[in-house]
């Protein structure tokens, strides 16, 4: 048994995290202000292994304090403005949050010599930009464009060069595009596979931007959770960061056709032209993460599958 902090743990990807550890007998302390994470995502588990703090990853004092008084085994840094969009809108609280307060991590466990297993930051295939090579290595160039792509980077950076400047156990993810139980589908940034459902779910009318034809590497959260503990177990991934994704690539449309044929109902569709910036293709080559032996489990059928059953 371990004691976890998980930043943005009542958020898609942390709440999954948080329910696969606490059904590990892990003890979990999540912080999260909610302002994007929902607080019935962890509901179940609070008091149950969970211990939550709704507070500001932003508020240093607090961040500090938890940090010289609990003794955390590992550290998950998923707490972040997960919008592109958003983070276009508010570039100065984006960086805030999304940078700043990971730094006040690391600064904090450099200065007080605090002892940890293992430090794990989300980052995302978001730094690499427009760049048109494929699929994308970590080695490809990266062209952070927004705000939230530029601090994703720049953390990331961190995290890896605290490990080799301080000797901090750091590692870093790039995740590609994400869907699952407890995404949140209510803004037009939200993913579109979660947009998607909740169309279904309604009846209403769901928007193809474009063709439809773009290509994504959708992967399936339980396959990002086993990742995420692939990589904290893993002693040789130090200092580095890791695609995170399944490596091969679906239509929109493909991905629709699916998504159909899991719910057993027709999708009602009009197409609107692309959106300004939208990037026609993205797969991610995760040679890197699979030499650690990562096998993603997940298909976008049996994912969606999978996903149409939770969400019952
Ligand atoms: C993902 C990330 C984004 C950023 C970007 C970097 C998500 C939700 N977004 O954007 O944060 O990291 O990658 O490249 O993970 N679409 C529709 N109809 C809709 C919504 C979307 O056709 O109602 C299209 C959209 O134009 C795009 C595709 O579906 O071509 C996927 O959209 P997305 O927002 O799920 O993800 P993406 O890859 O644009």
């Amino acid at each position: 048994m371990d004691k976890y902090l998980v930043t943005g743990g009542a958020g898609f990807i942390g709440s999954n995290l948080v329910e696969a550890l606490v059904s590990e007998e892990n003890e979990v302390v999540v912080v999260d202000d909610l302002s994007m994470g929902k607080y019935d995502n962890i509901a179940d588990f609070v008091g149950n292994g969970v211990t939550f703090y709704q507070n500001s990853i932003t508020d240093m004092l607090f961040m500090q304090n938890l940090l010289k008084d609990e003794k955390f085994d590992y550290i998950i840094l998923l707490g972040a403005v997960a919008s592109v969009a958003d983070s276009i809108a508010r570039p100065q609280e984006t960086h805030e949050i999304n940078l700043e307060a990971n730094l006040n991590v690391f600064e904090t466990i450099r200065k007080e010599k605090i002892p940890v297993k293992k430090i794990l930051f989300a980052s995302s295939a978001a730094i690499y930009g427009n760049d048109p090579e494929l699929p994308k290595k970590e080695t490809s160039p990266v062209d952070p464009l927004t705000p939230y792509a530029i601090d994703k980077f720049a953390s990331e950076r961190y995290a890896i060069n605290y490990g080799k400047l301080y000797g901090l156990p750091t590692v870093a993810t790039r995740f590609f595009n994400v869907y699952g139980p407890k995404q949140n589908p209510e803004s037009p940034y939200s993913g579109v596979l979660s947009i998607i459902h909740n169309c279904l779910l309604n009846n209403s009318k769901f928007t193809v931007f474009g063709d439809g034809e773009q290509t994504r590497d959708f992967t399936y959260v339980k396959d990002v959770v086993k990742a995420l503990k692939l990589l904290l177990s893993t002693k040789e991934a130090l200092h580095d960061v890791y695609n995170v994704a399944t490596g091969n690539r679906t239509t929109l449309n493909d991905d629709i056709h699916a998504f159909e044929q899991a719910m057993d109902q027709k999708l009602e569709i009009e197409y609107l032209p692309a959106r300004a910036g939208d990037i026609k293709e993205s797969y991610a080559d995760i040679t890197k993460l699979k030499s650690l032996g990562y096998v993603p489990e997940y298909s976008i059928e049996k994912g969606l599958r999978e996903y149409v059953k939770c969400a019952v």
